[in-house]
C-alpha cells in the first residue's frame, strides 16, 4: 500500500523497549482508594471482600498474560512480575503497563458483583500503573520484600489506629497522637494490653498480603496443568524461594 503523506507522524512515537535481561515489574495502585474505600463502606482496616476482589482481578491478569511468573498484592496495589526474557509486546513498557492495568481494572469491575453481593459500585474505580526494571534476582527479591515490609508496617499501624478509634472512641487526631513515634514493639504491646489482640494471630492475609504463583495441578484426567494459586506466606526470607524455585529459576 502506498504511504500517505501523513505517515511521517509515526516517527514521533518514542521507543520504550525495556532493557533486555531485566525483570519487568508492573505495579498498579488504586487511585484515591482512601475515598473509594469510604464510599463503598470497606471494613476498616481490612475488608476481606475488597482484598479477594483484588486477588481475583490479578488472577484474570495472570491467566491472560502467561509470561507473568509471580504477582504480589496488598491493600489497593498489585505487582506483576514478567519473566526476564519475555518478548511480549517486544518488551515495550507502555504496552505491557497499559494492557495489564486495563485488564486488571476491567476485571475488578466485572467481578465486583460476585464479591460485593447487592452492594452497588457507586462510581468507576481506576488504577495508576508504573513499570520498573530490576537487573538482578536480588533486586527483584528486595523489591518484593519492600512491598511486604510495607504491608506489615501499615497494617500494624492501621490495626492500632482503628482499634483506638472504633473501640476507644478516640478521634483520628487523638489516635494519631497516641501512635506518633511508637516502635513496632510498642504497637504490639498496645494491641495486647488494651485490646487483648496478639498481632501475630491476626489473619495472615492482612499481615503478609497475597502472592500468586503458577503450580502444576492435576486436572480431571490426572494430567498436570499450570494453575494460578494464591499463597499467603513470608516472601522476605529465603524459605519461600527455596520452596518455589521455579519462580525465578534460582539454583538452590
Ligand atoms: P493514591 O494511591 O495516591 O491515589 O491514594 P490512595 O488514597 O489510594 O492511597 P494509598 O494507595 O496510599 O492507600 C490505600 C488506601 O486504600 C488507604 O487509605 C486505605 C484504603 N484501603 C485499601 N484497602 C482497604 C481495606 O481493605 N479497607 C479499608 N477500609 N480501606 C482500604
Ligand atoms: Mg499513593
Ligand atoms: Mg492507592
Ligand atoms: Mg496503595
Ligand atoms: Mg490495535
Amino acid at each position: 500500500m502506498a504511504k500517505s503523506k501523513y505517515e511521517y507522524v509515526k516517527d514521533f512515537e518514542v521507543e520504550d523497549k525495556c532493557l533486555p535481561n531485566c525483570w519487568i515489574v508492573v505495579r498498579i495502585d488504586g487511585r484515591g482508594f482512601s475515598k473509594f474505600a469510604e464510599a463503598h463502606q470497606f471494613v476498616k482496616p481490612n475488608d476481606i471482600a475488597a482484598l479477594e476482589l483484588m486477588n481475583r482481578a490479578a488472577v484474570t491478569v495472570m491467566d491472560d498474560f502467561r509470561e507473568i511468573v509471580l504477582s504480589y498484592g496488598q491493600s489497593d496495589e498489585y505487582s506483576f512480575v514478567f519473566r526476564k526474557d519475555t518478548q511480549l509486546f517486544k518488551r515495550r513498557g507502555s504496552k505491557l503497563m497499559s494492557n495489564v492495568n486495563s485488564l486488571f481494572t476491567s476485571a475488578y469491575v466485572y467481578h465486583w458483583p460476585r464479591f460485593f453481593r447487592g452492594r452497588e459500585l457507586h462510581y468507576p474505580p481506576s488504577f495508576d500503573a508504573r513499570v520498573v526494571l530490576y537487573p538482578t534476582d536480588k533486586n527483584l527479591r528486595d523489591y518484593l520484600a519492600w512491598r511486604q515490609a510495607d504491608v506489615h508496617v501499615n497494617n500494624l499501624y492501621n490495626t492500632c489506629f482503628w482499634n483506638l478509634v472504633l473501640k476507644r472512641k478516640m478521634t483520628a487526631t487523638q489516635a494519631e497522637e497516641k501512635l506518633r513515634g511508637t516502635l513496632a514493639a510498642h504497637k504490639n504491646e498496645l494491641l495486647f494490653q488494651e485490646f487483648g489482640i496478639n498481632y501475630n494471630n491476626e489473619p495472615p492475609t492482612f499481615r503478609k498480603g497475597t502472592t500468586l504463583v503458577r503450580k502444576l495441578v492435576p486436572d480431571g484426567n490426572g494430567r498436570l496443568k499450570p494453575l494460578v494459586v494464591a499463597l499467603v506466606d513470608d516472601i522476605i526470607g529465603d524459605r519461600f524461594w527455596k520452596e518455589n524455585p521455579e519462580v525465578i529459576g534460582l539454583k538452590s
